[in-house]
């Protein structure tokens, strides 16, 4: 297929994740390897399940579909940030703030770029995790160490000039000229590259002494994609499969237990990367070879999204696995993962129901409704969760780290939200709850319209059922 002569930002955003995946794929090896058993998972989980594999997404989607992360230093940063992701028609969606959710000391808030018109989600899903450290927060930094360092940001150039205007142009008119475009998804990829500078060695392990993750974003002068996470239909499977090949995982699978009713939400494990070799400048002056491991594999199963009332339900679940598994744990230090599992297993029975349909009726789960074109009844559709959890992303933060680094619990921590977050990016920050809900009040009023019944009684009046169950 020919090129197109003018890129709209669909196209912008699926290039620019294929350019990262190339990219990212050389620099490390092991996530080829990841994306291969991916692939392998996913075509048997197709032939297995036959149409049902592809209810949360078309199998094109999942298999081009990833997330990356990303960490940035400054408001600044973060607002530049915020216009090359818009240039792909990424917008900010959700705040999560990682610095509680953490016990390691992990000093930062974050949001997530992503699609949000359901059209566009289905182009390309792409999104990326983004966070930025709190150099203000006392529990992590002292006032010396926060002024070092905000002059030490202060003095990066993270986005260049050429990349900002490109990006500030597609947005405005809406995508690129193909000769633009190309220039624009070179600077973008490369802004993202891991940099053969040396790395101040005394600032550098300063900063690991606080804390890995701000070491990461401040003690270099670049920053780097974290890790692209690919999507599979079955992450048990998967961790299996990996394991088999030698590649250790980390303990555990992040977020919901495999149980036997509908997948909520998002499932997600990771690996450790291999140490990468990086120069460092000694406090002599000298330039010396060592390595860094700081970055990682990820891979993820997405499930559907939770109204208000299924994710508070989803949250004292976690906190009721969590405190059942701390007693046995007490009682028995032999206490496995597997055990682990059972407990969550019995608390997902007794808090979520089996089957769609109740979820959908408990009003726990987000589901779309379309005129069934075989009758007069509405199809039901589940709505794939596009976003993130920060319990799962401190999990997975944590097991990745070098060491726990150092939090002074007895400072007052600094008050951020949604809104110091939105002041930041210089942009609206999008509730993910209320993008579910417009989602599905779109279905409705389409729905309805074409019945000619009243939206509010279209899932009472009219026979529903779901597409395939
Ligand atoms: C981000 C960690 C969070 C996820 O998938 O929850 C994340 C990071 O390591 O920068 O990517
Ligand atoms: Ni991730």
């Amino acid at each position: 297929m020919p090129a197109p002569a003018f890129l709209e930002p669909w196209q912008l955003r699926a290039a620019f994740a294929r350019s990262l995946s190339d990219m990212y794929g050389k620099e490390v090896p092991a996530y080829t390897t990841l994306l291969d058993v991916s692939h392998e998972v996913n075509a048997d989980f197709v032939t297995q399940h036959g149409a049902d594999a592809e209810r949360l997404g078309s199998i094109a989607r999942v298999t081009a579909e990833r997330h990356g992360a990303i960490r940035v230093g400054t408001p600044t940063e973060m607002s530049q940030v915020a216009r090359v992701f818009g240039a792909m028609g990424m917008r900010p969606v959700g705040f999560y703030d990682l610095r509680d959710a953490s016990s390691s000391s992990v000093p930062v808030i974050s949001t997530a770029f992503r699609p949000i018109e359901r059209s566009e989600l289905a182009r390309n899903p792409f999104r990326v995790f983004t966070s930025m450290l709190v150099t203000a927060d006392r529990r992590f930094f002292t006032a010396d160490l926060e002024r070092r360092l905000e002059n030490f940001l202060g003095a990066r150039t993270l986005f260049g000039p050429d990349l900002l205007a490109l990006a500030d142009r597609a947005e405005a008119e809406g995508g690129l000229p193909e000769d633009q475009a190309a220039e624009f998804l070179r600077l973008a990829t490369a802004a993202f590259e891991l940099s053969a500078e040396p790395v101040d060695q005394a600032w550098y392990r300063e900063l690991e002494a606080v804390s890995a993750v701000a070491a990461d974003i401040g003690g270099i002068a670049s920053t780097h994609i974290n890790h692209l996470t690919p999507r599979v239909l079955d992450i048990d499977d998967l961790y299996a499969r990996m394991e088999a090949r030698g590649i250790t995982m980390i303990d555990a699978i992040q977020g919901p237990p495999r149980w036997e009713g509908p997948d909520v939400l998002l499932r997600q494990t990771s690996f450790r990367a291999l140490a990468e070799p990086r120069t460092f400048r000694t406090a002599d002056g000298e330039i010396i070879s060592d390595s860094l491991r700081v970055r990682f594999g990820e891979v993820e199963a997405r499930g559907i999204a939770l109204t208000r009332a299924g994710r508070a339900a989803y949250d004292a679940a976690v906190v009721e696995i969590d405190e059942a598994a701390a007693a046995a744990r007490a009682d028995d230090p032999g206490f496995t993962e597997a055990q682990r599992q059972e407990i969550a297993r019995a608390v997902w029975q007794k808090t979520f129901p089996t089957t769609e349909a109740a979820l959908a009726d408990q009003e726990l789960g987000w589901f779309t409704y379309e005129v069934d074109p075989a009758g007069a009844g509405v199809v039901r559709q589940p709505i794939v969760y596009e976003d993130f959890l920060p319990r799962s992303a401190a999990g997975i933060f944590q097991s990745n780290l070098t060491s726990d680094g150092a939090k002074d619990a007895s400072q007052e921590g600094t008050d951020r939200d949604a809104d110091w977050m939105a002041g930041a990016l210089g942009r609206d920050l999008n509730d993910p709850f209320d993008l579910y809900a417009d989602q599905v009040a779109r279905s409705l009023a389409t729905a309805a319209e074409t019945l000619g019944v009243d939206p509010a009684t279209l899932t009472t009046t009219h026979r529903t059922t779901g597409a395939t169950r």
